[in-house]
C-alpha cells in the first residue's frame, strides 16, 4: 500500500525520539540508585559531605551514556546501574576537588553552595577521597550477571580514567596554563580530552563493555564519546560566555576572570559553535550500523550541543 505524504509525516513525528522523557526516566532512575548506594554511617560528618555533592542534582549525562550503550548492545540497565553511580561518584568527587580554593575556588556548584564552603576544605577533600574509593567498591561488589573479565575491564578503565592518564593529568595541565595567553589549540584539546573526554568515553565504552560489546562495538563508541567529549567542551566554554550563573547553577565568566585559554577566546564564538557542531556529526556518523537502537546516544549527542546549562 502506497503511503500518503501525510500518512508518512506523521509516522516520522511519531517515531522522533522523545529525549525528554528518555531522561527523566533514565534520570528518576539514576538518583533512586544514587541514593541507596550510599547510606549515613560513622563518622557522620563524611557521609553527609559525600551525599551532599552526590545527591546534589547534575544532569546525570555520565551514568545515563552507560545505560544507554549498555543496552545499545543489547544488555540490561541491573548491568550498568553500579557502575553508572561509580561514574556518577567519580564526576562528583572531580567537581568538589576542582572547587576547592586551590584548584578553581568555586563558592556555587548545581546551583548549591560548594562542598567546602558548607563542610569545610578538610572534609571536602576527604569527601572527594571517599567517593573516589567507593566508585570502585561499589562498581566491583554490586555489579550483578556480568562475567567477571567484563567488570575487571571496567574497572581498569575506570582507574586509567581518573589517573594521570586522563583527569589529573588534564588538570595539572589546566592549573599550568592558567594566566597564559600563547595556549595552542593542541594543548587545550589536550586538556579537555583528558578532563572532560575521558569520563565521557569511560561511561560510553564501560556500558559497552559490560553488555560484552565487540572491539569494533568498542572502536565506534569510543569514536562517538571521543567527539562528544570536545564538543561538550566546547559547548561549555561557550555557554561560560554566554549563559547566566541562574542557567549554569555555578558563577559565569569564570574563565575570562581566570585567563584561562578557551575554544571561544582561540577560535573566536562562531568558529567555536561550527567544530562543535562538525564534532556532534561525526559522532553520529558512527552510529549508522545500531540504526534506530542508537537513537538514544544520537539525542544525548544532539543535546550536548543545544543545551544552555
Ligand atoms: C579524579 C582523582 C581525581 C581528581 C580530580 C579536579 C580534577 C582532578 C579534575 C577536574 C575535572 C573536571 C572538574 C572537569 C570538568 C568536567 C565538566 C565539564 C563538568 C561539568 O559537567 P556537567 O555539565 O555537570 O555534566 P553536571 O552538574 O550536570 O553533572
Amino acid at each position: 500500500m502506497v503511503q500518503t505524504d501525510e500518512q508518512l509525516g506523521a509516522q516520522k513525528k511519531a517515531s522522533v525520539f522523545n529525549l525528554e522523557g528518555y531522561f527523566k526516566e533514565k534520570k528518576q532512575l539514576v538518583e533512586k540508585a544514587l541514593d541507596k548506594s550510599l547510606s549515613i554511617g560513622q563518622p557522620e560528618k563524611i557521609y553527609e559531605a559525600m551525599r551532599y555533592s552526590l545527591l546534589a542534582g547534575g544532569k546525570r549525562l555520565r551514568p545515563i551514556l552507560c545505560l544507554a550503550t549498555c543496552e545499545l548492545i543489547g544488555g540490561t540497565p541491573e548491568m550498568a546501574i553500579p557502575t553508572a553511580c561509580a561514574l556518577e561518584m567519580i564526576h562528583t568527587m572531580s567537581l568538589i576537588h576542582d572547587d576547592l580554593p586551590a584548584m578553581d575556588n568555586d563558592d556555587y556548584r548545581r546551583g548549591k553552595l560548594t562542598n567546602h564552603k558548607v563542610f569545610g576544605e578538610d572534609i571536602a577533600i576527604l569527601a572527594g577521597d571517599g567517593l573516589l574509593a567507593y566508585a570502585f567498591e561499589y562498581a566491583a561488589t554490586q555489579t550483578k550477571n556480568v562475567p567477571a573479565d567484563r567488570l575487571l575491564q571496567v574497572i581498569a578503565r575506570l582507574g586509567r580514567t581518573v589517573g594521570a592518564e586522563g583527569l589529573v593529568g588534564g588538570q595539572v595541565l589546566d592549573l599550568e596554563s592558567e594566566g597564559k595567553t600563547n595556549i595552542s589549540a593542541e594543548t587545550l584539546t589536550f586538556i579537555h580530552t583528558h578532563k572532560t573526554g575521558a569520563l565521557l568515553e569511560a561511561s560510553v565504552v564501560s556500558g559497552g563493555i559490560l553488555a560484552g560489546a565487540s572491539p569494533e562495538d568498542i572502536a565506534k563508541l569510543s569514536k562517538y564519546a571521543q567527539n562528544i567529549g570536545l564538543a561538550f567542551q566546547i559547548i561549555d566554554d561557550i555557554l561560560d560566555v554566554t549563559a547566566t550563573a541562574e542557567q549554569l547553577g555555578k558563577t559565569a565568566g569564570k574563565d575570562l576572570q581566570a585567563q584561562k585559554a578557551t575554544y571561544p577566546s582561540l577560535w573566536g564564538l562562531e568558529k567555536s559553535k561550527l567544530q562543535a557542531r562538525q564534532l556532534i556529526d561525526e559522532a553520529i556518523a558512527q552510529l549508522t550500523i545500531y540504526e534506530e537502537k542508537a537513537e538514544p546516544l544520537r539525542a544525548i549527542a544532539k543535546f550536548i550541543i543545544t543545551r544552555n546549562h
